[in-house]
């Protein structure tokens, strides 16, 4: 499902062109999601609409919250109305944790969210827990930290690295602006968690779980990895601005996927220094 754009912004799928039918909706628009459900019947649908910009949900509460709150319980609820057979994945998010109360954060872990993105992302998880509960719907949550490729939208900070980095590199710019260095992250490869995210459809009981990779690195550390790879000091071509900084920050996120390795055999195979190659060798 794709919302109207007067300019086409779908590159990072047109590889899978001939693979996939789009069809119009928004998570807005309730009637749309009900009638597309009704004529698509799908077997799994996979909600991962949002208004994902952390930094972002600051300036724009009340979209996010309609877009990322209300628009999963709308989603859900289209499926209440058409078919309980089939299944729901909610995308839901390592942000839900915030000021964490625990180290690592597991399924257990309480919630403490730190943005109007994360506690919309709290209600979408508890929505979709109630509509398994409450209606018997195969409604799974997956608990993702951060995951990365080189596709990455290019405001997220590991994008907009590599991307700086890749324009430097061709002379085309002498430095980027960034905002907390500090922020440390449970980064990942993207690809691995959505092989997570589809073992966790295939299950015989719905149920939520945590994918991470269980190590945590901060926004300075990322920079020292891809610009040491390219045998560049950051600190030349690094500055931080006060506008990037966020309200109420999160400073530490790192997850235990514990219960995706017993009970759904996953596991993250690129670590860290792979990650942060690939996205460099692709900007570059
Ligand atoms: O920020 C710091 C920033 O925007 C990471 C989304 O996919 O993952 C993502 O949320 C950290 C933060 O991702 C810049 O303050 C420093 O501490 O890449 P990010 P995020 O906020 O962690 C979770 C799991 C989601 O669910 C979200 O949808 O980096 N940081 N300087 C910066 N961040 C950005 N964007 N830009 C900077 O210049």
């Amino acid at each position: 499902m794709v919302r109207r754009s007067s300019t086409f912004n779908r590159s990072r799928i047109d590889h899978l062109r001939n693979d996939i039918e789009l069809v119009y909706g928004d998570l807005g628009d309730s009637s749309v999601l009900n009638q597309l459900m009704r004529s698509i019947r799908p077997d799994e649908v996979y909600n991962l609409g949002a208004q994902s910009h952390v930094r972002v949900s600051f300036d724009m509460p009340e979209y996010t919250a309609d877009v990322v709150a209300v628009g999963t319980l709308r989603l859900l609820d289209a499926i209440r109305e058409t078919d309980l057979r089939c299944r729901f994945y909610q995308a839901s998010s390592s942000e839900m944790f915030g000021k964490v109360a625990e180290v690592p954060q597991t399924e257990e872990t309480p919630f403490h969210p730190r943005s109007p993105y994360g506690v919309s992302k709290v209600f979408g998880h508890w929505i979709t827990r109630n509509y398994r509960e409450a209606y018997g719907v195969y409604a799974v949550n997956g608990i993702l930290f951060n995951h990365e490729s080189p596709r990455r939208g290019e405001n997220f900070v590991t994008r907009k690295i590599t991307l700086g980095l890749g324009a430097i590199l061709r002379g085309e710019r002498e430095s980027i602006e960034l905002g907390n260095l500090d922020a440390k992250r449970d980064w990942g490869y993207a690809r691995d968690y959505m092989e997570g995210a589809w073992r966790m459809m295939q299950q015989e009981r719905p149920d939520d779980y945590v994918l991470a990779t269980g190590e945590t690195h901060s926004v300075q550390e990322f920079l020292e990895e891809a610009f040491g790879y390219v045998g560049l000091d950051w600190r030349t071509h690094v500055t931080t601005g006060e506008r990037l900084l966020r309200p109420a920050e999160v400073d530490l996120l790192v997850g235990d996927y514990s219960k995706a390795r017993s009970e759904l055999g996953w596991e993250p195979k690129v670590t860290f220094r792979e990650l942060v190659r690939m996205m460099v060798d692709a900007d570059r």
